[in-house]
């Protein structure tokens, strides 16, 4: 396939770089942290103050946009840019991921997924090709394959199957988005859970399908961080260095840094966002969890460091409070603060790579983490 949007890589340290995406709606600077945008909103915040954080790149999902408030709506009300007022980059998943973790009485065939909806208990059927057609009408200017991902630990043999039928709608999900998008990409799915052979199968496969990014999916979905580490390691030979790579789903602070030194360019995940909405705020001294009566007089900002003013203007004991008594600004300016601690650690990481000092980047972080902690 033509490049829809380009990878221009500004410097190198050891295996990670660091660059951007060109898209039509925008750069997407790398390493990125994409924020979650479920149901076309990124939960308590509103675009601007998104984009504010150092976002460039939100994801939303094709499962929670056909079934609330349909993606035909959607595409007639002008687009998922228009309709959330996002301008930027989209990515959308392509919801086979979703409808395993979400939906009720799901039943997996070789021909796509039938579900009943989480919301409404209403029956569905997503193939590979409605999951296109869908993110096709949303706009996204990233798609995803269609693809299966199984829970680990699992046998061997399982997570083979679903690698291979991930294979399949990886052709079909290619076919189906066709050469009539021009500024849009679509990237294929790396699965075969962890084992190594099956890993290098899968990115061989995809990789001979070209597409115009590759994710690494099925990790952090059980397994112990030092298993996702070496998968990662292990697939990352085998994809175009030109092209950019993306870890689904991933994950802690510590996992972005040890995954994008091991060469990953994106990153999404709910983490930030969902730990925010519940009291929990990441920190240059660590994660807080406000509720801990231990804040309760404790009259420090969260972050002096932050970019973000909620985390230098207001003290701990006061986000305690709100947090404690459920206010709706204790989820608003968590949410902002995580997000900002997001982008900040990933425009770290940029320059760090710029300057050829990654390693000392990341252990100068995690020994904050730790005094934080002591
Ligand atoms: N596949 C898709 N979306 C995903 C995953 C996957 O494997 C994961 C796994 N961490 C998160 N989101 N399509």
């Amino acid at each position: 396939m033509t490049d829809a949007i380009a990878l221009t890589i500004h410097a190198r340290d050891g295996a990670a770089r660091t660059g951007a995406l060109l898209t039509p709606r925008g750069d997407i600077r790398t390493p990125a942290f994409m924020p979650v945008g479920t149901a076309a909103t990124v939960k308590a915040m509103r675009p601007e103050d998104v984009r504010a954080t150092g976002a460039d790149i939100v994801l939303s999902n094709t499962y929670h946009l056909m079934l609330a408030p349909g993606a035909e709506r959607i595409a007639r009300l002008g687009g998922l840019h228009r309709f959330m007022n996002w301008p930027r980059p989209i990515l959308t998943d392509s919801g086979g991921f979703q409808v395993m973790s979400l939906a009720k009485l799901r039943k997996i065939n070789g021909n796509g997924v039938i579900f009943q909806s989480h919301i409404d208990g209403s029956r569905h059927e997503l193939t590979p090709e409605r999951s296109m057609e869908i993110q096709r009408l949303l706009g996204a200017d990233i798609q995803m394959q269609m693809d299966e991902c199984v829970k680990l630990p699992c046998p061997p043999e399982e997570a083979e199957r679903a690698m291979r039928l991930s294979l399949r709608w990886a052709e079909r999900s290619k076919a189906a988005f066709g050469d009539d998008q021009p500024g849009r990409a679509l990237f294929g799915i790396v699965q075969g859970g962890v084992e190594r052979t099956l890993r290098i199968e899968s990115a061989r496969a995809l990789v001979g399908m070209d597409f115009h990014g590759y994710a690494i999916g099925g990790l952090a979905v059980g397994e112990p961080q030092a298993d996702m580490l070496a998968t990662i390691e292990a697939v990352i030979p085998h994809l175009p260095d030109t092209k950019p790579r993306y870890l689904m789903g991933v994950g802690t602070p510590d996992d972005l840094l040890q995954s994008l030194r091991r060469g990953v360019d994106m990153f999404d995940c709910v983490m930030p966002t969902r730990a925010g909405r519940h009291g929990m705020v990441f920190t240059r001294a660590g994660r807080l969890n406000l509720r801990n009566a231990r804040f309760a007089d404790d009259s420090r900002p969260v972050d002096p460091l932050s970019t973000s003013a909620m985390a230098r203007d207001y003290s701990r004991a006061y986000f305690r409070h709100l947090v404690k008594a459920g206010e709706i600004l204790a989820m608003m300016a968590l949410t902002e603060i995580n997000l900002a601690y997001y982008q900040d650690l990933m425009a770290g990481a940029r320059s760090a790579i710029g300057e050829g000092r990654l390693d000392a980047y990341i252990e100068e972080t995690r020994r904050g983490w730790a005094e934080g902690e002591a």
